[in-house]
């Protein structure tokens, strides 16, 4: 069964009704511009063909009910949980939270009995948790008929992340999820949120974006990605400037000159130079030479393992088995300590370069990579 028709069956068998709509909202990958967006910087992500569902129709008690397929338990809450974050947790904090961030905005939010199906794995770095939130945020402006312009959506969507779950991520994965469009890139710059489509026409080159699932087990990935944050603050704060985007790429020796530990200067060429390669491969882009954007997405790679220090082995084997069976260009995307990464191939040799990739796992006893092949997919939408 598809999953839209899963989130259906899943909410006619547990609220023995029909729903009054279904909102699906995809996953994301990151092209490249990774720890950039808390930094005020630029990314520039796409939305995936893979989708969270919710199915939902409006509750007369004005309560949220809540049911995951990953879940046999519904989760049920009222006004007094959603509007102390923390009161709910696990999966469902994400829907919870949304309610919050919708109602601490001043919105009149229906209740409603929702159901959640998804092909968007969990805790492999393809933004499950902006595509759950996405979705909710969806089904209940629709429900309740709120005023709420969608450039709005993706603060909102974060605000739920940061506030209630407690996670303090920054505007990329629910811009990417909620602004995607099929066959472009989203050029955004976290700061204005100005978004530019970029045609990012796979199909047309000969080429594809093989996604490998490293499967590697999160490493403290919530703590790290933190203290990442927080140095990158910091060093902002001690270089004078509002955030590290404000450091040019010209500038960048000078700055790190006036920082005094290595580590903080690791951090902040990172994040510098990695603002400069999102703009160059925009540039690439838009000239239409989308195989050249091959070795910036490497050295992006390189950049987050040896200056950023967020990879696994795992995660470096799959760069550099892809590469080596003739990737074009090959990174980590997303937040880190595991999750996944992408390749540029020839559309011809992805099978090939994951095979070499499962290979290269198997030679070093890791878990087997689950691989697959994507396309440039569509924003959250009302099925
Ligand atoms: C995670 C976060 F949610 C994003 O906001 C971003 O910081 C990313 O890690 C790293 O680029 O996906």
């Amino acid at each position: 069964m598809n999953v839209a028709d899963r989130a259906t069956a899943g909410f006619r068998q547990r609220y023995g009704a029909e729903p009054a709509g279904r909102w699906a909202a995809p996953g994301r990958v990151n092209l490249i511009g990774e720890h950039t967006d808390y930094n005020d910087g630029f990314v520039l992500p796409f939305a995936l063909p893979l989708r969270t569902v919710v199915a939902a129709a409006p509750a007369p008690d004005g309560r949220w009910t809540v049911w995951s397929e990953l879940d046999d338990e519904p989760v049920e809450f009222g006004a007094a949980e959603a509007d102390e974050p923390g009161r709910v947790d696990g999966w469902a904090a994400y829907v919870a939270g949304v309610v919050w961030a919708l109602r601490a905005d001043g919105h009149d939010v229906p209740g409603a009995r929702l159901a959640v199906a998804s092909d968007v794995p969990v805790g492999s770095g393809l933004s499950s948790s902006a595509a759950i939130e996405s979705a909710v945020l969806a089904a209940l402006v629709d429900l309740g008929g709120l005023d709420l312009p969608a450039g709005r959506w993706p603060r909102l969507a974060q605000r739920a992340e940061n506030d209630y779950v407690g996670a303090p991520t920054g505007i990329m994965d629910q811009s990417a999820v909620i602004r995607g469009r099929a066959g472009h890139a989203l050029f955004l710059d976290c700061r204005t949120e100005e978004v530019e489509q970029i045609p990012f026409d796979l199909d047309g080159a000969g080429l594809a974006v093989l996604v490998i699932d490293s499967r590697a087990p999160h490493r403290h990935a919530d703590g790290e990605y933190a203290a990442r944050r927080k140095s990158c603050e910091q060093a902002a704060a001690t270089l004078g400037v509002t955030a590290l985007r404000d450091v040019d790429v010209t500038d960048l020796d000078a700055a790190l000159a006036r920082l005094d530990d290595d580590e903080t200067r690791r951090r902040v060429r990172h994040v510098v130079t990695e603002n400069q390669r999102v703009l160059d491969t925009v540039a690439l882009l838009r000239a239409g030479r989308v195989r050249d954007t091959g070795p910036l997405l490497t050295a992006s790679h390189a950049s987050m393992r040896d200056d950023f220090e967020i990879t696994v082995p795992e995660i470096d084997t799959a760069v550099e088995a892809a590469l080596s069976a003739g990737a074009y260009g090959a990174r980590m995307t997303g937040g880190g300590f595991g999750g996944c990464v992408l390749a540029l191939v020839d559309a011809g040799a992805a099978d090939a370069v994951a095979a070499a990739v499962t290979e290269a796992y198997a030679e070093r006893g890791f878990t087997a990579p689950g691989t697959l092949t994507v396309l440039p997919a569509g924003g959250v939408t009302r099925l």
